[in-house]
C-alpha cells in the first residue's frame, strides 16, 4: 500500500511540529505549504535530514503553490496569524478569515476528498468558514481544540494527584474560548469521576475549581510566557491524534469542533463536542447529558461562537 499523503497548510510553529511528528510516527509523506517562500522547503529539508538519525521513512516537499496538495488524504490547516500578548483569539478574526478563503479555494480545487483538520483561530468560526469556502462535506472537516484543552486539564490533574497522565481522562467541550466547558463530572482518574475524588480527599473543591480556571486560560498562559506567539507542541500533538484516528480507522472518541445539525440544540455551527473519528471522518456525534449548570455554561460558550460566526458573515456577506 502506498504511503498516505499529509498536507500541512501553514508551515509556522505548529506546521513544523506537525511535520516532524508525522515523520516520527510514520503516518505518511508530507507536503508543507506556506505563502512564505523558503520556509516550507527549509523545514521539510531539515526534518528529512533528521530521518536517517531517527530511522523513519517519509518524503518531505515544501511548496508555495496549492497544486502540491493534490490528492492529500489529510490536510491540517494552521495558516494565519497567532496571538501575541494582550490579543484575544477573536482579535485574529478579520485577518484569518481572508486566509481561510484562500485555503478553502485551494482545498476545493486540489483535494476535495481530504479529511481536514483546522487549527487556525478563532477556531470554531474559522473551521465554520473553511467548510463554507471549501465546500467539504461536514463529516470531512473538524476543528482541533477539545483534545488540546482536555490534555491541558489532564496535565494539571495528573500533577495534582501525582498519577500517570495516561490514567487521567477529561472532557472539555464548547467553543475554544475563555468560556470553554471543562466537564468535571465526565473527567476521571481510572474511571473515578473528579467529584468522587474530592469526596475521597484527593483534592479540594477550591483546587479543582482553580484547575478548571487554569484550563480555560491555558492558551493565554503560554502566550504570556512565550511573548512572540502561542502554544505549538501540544496543539500539534493533539491534531496528530485526530489525524491518526482517521488514517488508521481507530474510531477514537475525541472532543473536537464538529458541524452540528441540531445536536445539543445547535444548528449550522461548529462547536466542541465528543465525536468518533474513523475512516469515514466524523462517524458519530456523541450527545452526553448536561446538568443545569453544565447546560448553562455550554449555552454561554455556544453564544460566543455564534457571535464570531455572525462577525464572519458581516465581514464577508457571501458566507451564509
Ligand atoms: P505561525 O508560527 O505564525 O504560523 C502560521 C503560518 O501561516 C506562517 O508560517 C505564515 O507564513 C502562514 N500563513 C499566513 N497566511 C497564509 C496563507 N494565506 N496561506 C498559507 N500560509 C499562510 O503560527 P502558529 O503555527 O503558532 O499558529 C497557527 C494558528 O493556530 C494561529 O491562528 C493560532 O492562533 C492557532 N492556534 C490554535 C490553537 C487551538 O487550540 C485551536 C492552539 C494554538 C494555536
Amino acid at each position: 500500500m502506498a504511503r498516505h499523503k499529509i498536507a500541512l497548510i501553514g508551515a509556522g510553529q505548529i506546521g513544523g511540529t506537525l511535520a516532524h511528528l508525522v515523520g516520527l510516527k510514520e503516518l505518511g509523506d508530507v507536503v508543507l505549504f506556506d505563502i512564505a517562500e523558503g520556509v516550507p522547503q527549509g523545514k521539510g529539508l531539515d526534518i528529512a535530514e533528521s530521518a536517517p538519525v531517527d530511522g523513519f521513512d517519509a518524503k518531505y516537499q515544501g511548496a508555495n503553490d496549492y497544486s502540491a496538495i493534490a490528492g492529500a488524504d489529510v490536510i491540517i490547516v494552521t495558516a494565519g496569524v497567532p496571538r501575541k500578548p494582550g490579543m484575544s483569539r477573536d482579535d485574529l478574526l478579520g485577518i484569518n478569515l481572508k486566509v481561510m478563503e484562500a485555503v478553502g479555494n485551494g482545498i476545493k480545487q486540489y483535494a476535495p476528498n481530504a479529511f481536514v483538520i483546522c487549527i487556525t483561530n478563532p477556531l470554531d468560526a474559522m473551521v465554520w468558514a473553511l467548510q463554507k469556502f471549501s465546500g467539504l462535506k461536514p463529516e470531512k472537516i473538524v476543528g482541533m481544540a477539545g483534545v488540546l484543552d482536555s490534555a491541558r486539564f489532564r496535565h494539571f490533574l495528573a500533577e495534582e494527584f501525582n498519577v500517570s497522565v495516561e490514567d487521567v481522562t477529561a472532557f472539555v467541550l464548547g467553543g475554544h474560548g475563555d468560556d470553554m466547558v471543562p466537564l468535571v463530572r465526565y473527567s476521571t482518574v481510572a474511571g473515578v469521576p473528579l467529584p468522587d475524588l474530592v469526596k475521597m480527599g484527593w483534592t479540594t473543591q477550591a483546587k479543582l475549581d482553580a484547575m478548571v480556571e487554569r484550563t480555560r486560560k491555558g492558551g493565554g498562559e503560554i502566550v504570556n510566557l512565550l511573548k512572540t506567539g502561542s502554544a505549538f507542541y501540544a496543539p500539534a500533538a493533539s491534531a496528530i491524534a485526530m489525524a491518526e484516528s482517521y488514517l488508521k480507522d481507530k474510531k477514537r472518541v475525541l472532543p473536537c469542533a464538529a458541524y452540528l445539525t441540531g445536536q445539543y440544540g445547535v444548528k449550522d455551527m461548529f462547536v466542541g463536542v465528543p465525536i468518533v473519528i474513523g475512516a469515514k471522518g466524523v462517524e458519530r456525534i456523541v450527545e452526553v447529558s448536561f446538568s443545569g449548570d453544565e447546560k448553562a455554561m455550554f449555552e454561554k460558550s455556544v453564544a460566543s461562537v455564534q457571535g464570531l460566526v455572525d462577525a464572519c458573515k458581516q465581514i464577508n456577506p457571501a458566507l451564509k
